[in-house]
């Protein structure tokens, strides 16, 4: 069976946190979409590692990994991140698998993600995204010119001259969209030539390792990247990210059935935070969101961007809760409001006086929202040594109950710190 961790808000609410804790116990655990546009961070004892594209179960010497079909890979990335854990002495290539039916990112993807931002950055709407190429090369998968993991590592002597052939005409389309742009096309096939060989010994049929790994009875955890509100369908369309975030996205990027997923976790900061553009009705642009951003570091991973704070959004997760069904939540950065002495919580939106019933699909509709905050105090203490859930302050028990009765979903973990250890589990 199939654990699930699911990001339910705009991004790094803690996920590869909740990840690592869980891979103690996990034999498989598993990417199913996005691209290193994904940042997740662990602390284990003094190291710190940062993810990108490569799932976080790396860190458990035990664990096997597979960035899945779903996932979009830039070679050049891959390795790098590969080289960059190994330095800080976590071996992994024997661990890790990439699934041949994967999307390649090229240097152009990325190119035209930034020519793409650039173009709209003229009607003040660019999506702020991390650059990396995600939009683009999910927008070739989309209209079928993508090329794939397998195109780059078959060894029969036709798939070389059909990946050129490929690679060829997907340039010269995007040519033709952005106008001709100075690009070393010969210089970056002679390095793919190169990463043929060395990408084929990762190279796996995800769908018969993912299933032979569900009938063999393994523990599986599969981590979502990005989060529900920036779901190609789901999220605040168009500044959202271009994959499926969601449950979907976990039975579409991996190619296994609904029933082989059991658990559904879904990590939700105690607070909210956004990179990039795009609505955000609870931002607080004033002393409570600085000290939010100052206290909870909240900086991207992946572009060092500083992240949007405001207060948390049950409307959003309300939302978040419905698409993706959560079994469970681990509720994180709870430290970060310790010095509060209230703590705001997003509970209603009202347009033109009338409580909505659901979050709004429309930007226009969503930037005239007034969201309708309850106040609750705070508590004013330090809580990150604390070492159990029924040690909390009161106060922090009645903030966590108090989304527990609105989401009608059991919290099961909170985090008190960014470390391993800083995590309590709700008996
Ligand atoms: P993209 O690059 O096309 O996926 O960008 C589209 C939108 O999705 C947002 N996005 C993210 N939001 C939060 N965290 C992300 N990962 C990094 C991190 C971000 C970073 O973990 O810190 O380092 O800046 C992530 N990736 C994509 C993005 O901001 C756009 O709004
Ligand atoms: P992800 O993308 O969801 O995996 O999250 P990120 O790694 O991008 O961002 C979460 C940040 O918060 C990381 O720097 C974590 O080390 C840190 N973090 C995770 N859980 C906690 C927590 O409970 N308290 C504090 N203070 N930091 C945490
Ligand atoms: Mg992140």
């Amino acid at each position: 069976m199939c654990d699930v961790v699911l990001g339910s808000q705009w991004g790094d609410e803690g996920k590869g946190k909740l990840v690592d804790v869980l891979c103690d116990d996990i034999d498989v655990c598993a990417r199913c979409q996005g691209g290193n546009n994904a940042g997740h961070t662990i602390v284990v004892g003094d190291k710190k590692y940062d993810f990108h594209m490569l799932p976080s179960g790396l860190v458990n010497p035990k664990c096997l990994n597979l960035v899945g079909s779903g996932v979009v890979v830039h070679v050049p990335s891959f390795f790098q991140e590969l080289e960059n854990l190994e330095k800080k002495g976590l071996y992994c290539r024997d661990r890790l698998f990439l699934s041949s039916r994967a999307h390649l990112v090229f240097d152009f993807h990325q190119r035209t993600d930034k020519l793409k931002e650039a173009e709209l950055s003229e009607n003040k709407k660019a999506i702020g995204t991390t650059g990396k190429g995600i939009g683009p090369t999910y927008s070739t998968k989309a209209s079928r010119s993508g090329i794939r993991v397998h195109h780059l590592v078959n060894e029969d002597p036709e798939a070389w001259e059909e990946f050129k052939t490929r690679y060829h005409r997907l340039i010269n389309s995007r040519k033709q969209r952005y106008g001709e742009f100075d690009y070393d096309t010969e210089e970056e096939l002679a390095r793919y030539e190169k990463y043929r060989e060395a990408l084929r010994p990762f190279v796996v049929d995800s769908i018969e390792f993912m299933h032979e790994a569900i009938s063999d009875k393994k523990k599986i955890l599969v981590e979502g990247a990005n989060a529900l509100m920036l779901d190609i369908d789901f999220g605040t369309y168009p500044y959202v990210t271009s994959s499926s975030t969601g449950i979907g996205g976990v039975l579409t990027g991996l190619g296994i059935p609904p029933k082989t997923i059991n658990n559904i976790y879904g990590v939700v900061k105690a607070y909210t935070t956004r990179v990039g553009e795009g609505p955000f009705p609870t931002e607080q642009l004033n002393k409570a969101g600085e000290t939010l951003q100052e206290v909870g570091a909240e900086f991207g991973v992946t572009t060092g961007r500083k992240r949007r704070c405001g207060w948390l959004d049950l409307v959003v997760l309300k939302y978040s809760t419905l698409i993706n069904g959560y079994t469970s939540l681990n509720i994180t950065k709870l430290d970060v409001l310790d010095g509060f002495k209230e703590i705001e919580v997003g509970v209603a939106y009202k347009l033109n006086g009338k409580t909505l019933k659901s979050f709004p699909e429309d930007l226009i509709k969503l930037g005239k929202v007034e969201v309708e905050y309850k106040t609750l105090p705070g508590w004013e203490t330090d809580i990150t040594k604390i070492k159990t859930y029924d040690e909390l302050p009161e106060n922090a028990k009645n903030y966590l109950k108090f989304i527990e009765d609105y989401l009608e979903v059991p919290i099961q973990w909170v985090g008190t710190g960014p470390s391993r250890d800083s995590m309590l589990e709700k008996a």
